[in-house]
């Protein structure tokens, strides 16, 4: 048995926790879960702690989730030590270059959005991005986390688009106006980032999508579960006043997962401290099983 997976038994192989394994040098394919247990990003960006509980959370929800034909598996934790975030986000960009050289499909879970840095070093890190090959990152969040300055939950996709410059593609969705300042709008429109406001966002915006998939070789969609809105989602860092629409975010991870083009996927935010329930890893752990049902390898 896989440390953090266990549930219900009702007859062999029905489960994910009756079937996921553990991720080996030799595993090719399927899915790889690594959990980035971090609360430090947050920390730094002011919000409230306790997301680095997050990957234990997810995989006792996705425990009992009804199997989908993928094979499973999981490549475990990478923890931050003290304040040492940095150096966790390379341990965890490995792992993920490693499942990705594998031709999985990784998928991370959080941690604080700090996570969304080291997935996309390990994304570029992988072989499977060839020099001029073009990466499209989708950003499921109310906020725009294109601060500049000492890293942290706020700054991904800053440092993403600094390292990966003109190859390196952004789109926002589910953006809040009340929530982002003036110049983070400025920075998104200075870094040539798309962005939809979470009041726009009453469809998914499949035309928009197919677009951007069109344009990159890579995509790489990062969830983070303030996008939702706290009825739905109450266990976040920062809750969302109003988000988008669970059927919504559904449609835009499944039309991901079915583009041929994801390559990683990660779940960041989910607060266990706030979470009531465990509302918000139920909803995380459905929505993962969405991306996993629907996802087609390259
Ligand atoms: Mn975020």
């Amino acid at each position: 048995m896989v440390p953090g997976w266990h549930g219900r038994v009702d007859e062999p192989g029905e489960r994910w926790h009756q079937i996921v394994r553990a991720w080996t040098p030799a595993t090719r394919g399927g899915v790889v879960f690594t959990g980035f247990c971090s609360d430090e990003g947050v920390r730094r960006n002011q919000g409230r702690i306790g997301a680095s509980e997050g990957p234990c959370a997810l995989r006792t929800m996705m425990s009992n989730l009804a199997i989908t034909g993928s094979e499973l598996f999981d490549a475990g934790d990478v923890f931050v030590e003290g304040s040492e975030l940095e150096a966790a986000q390379l341990v965890y960009a490995d792992r993920i270059a490693r499942c990705l050289n594998a031709e999985s499909l990784a998928i991370g879970l959080g941690g604080g959005h700090e996570i969304a840095f080291g997935s996309y070093l390990g994304l570029t890190k992988s072989e499977r991005v060839g020099a001029g090959d073009r990466i499209g990152i989708i950003n499921l969040d109310s906020h725009l986390d294109l601060r500049i300055g000492q890293p942290s939950s706020g700054t991904p996709f800053a440092q993403a688009l600094e390292l990966g410059g003109a190859s390196t593609s952004y789109l926002a969705l589910g953006v809040s106006a009340a929530a982002n300042g003036r110049s983070l709008f400025d920075r998104a429109d200075a870094l040539g980032a798309q962005y939809v406001l979470d009041q726009d966002l009453h469809v998914a915006p499949l035309a928009q999508l197919e677009s951007a998939f069109e344009r990159v070789d890579h995509l790489y969609v990062s969830l983070d579960l303030d996008v939702l809105p706290a009825s739905v989602a109450p266990g976040v860092s920062a809750p969302a006043a109003r988000g988008v629409s669970l059927e919504v975010i559904t449609q835009i991870l499944q039309h991901s997962a079915a583009s041929g083009k994801l390559r990683l996927f990660d779940v960041a935010e989910l607060n266990t401290k706030f979470d009531i329930d465990n509302r918000t890893a139920r909803t995380a752990a459905r929505l993962i099983w969405d991306v996993v049902q629907a996802w087609k390898p390259a």
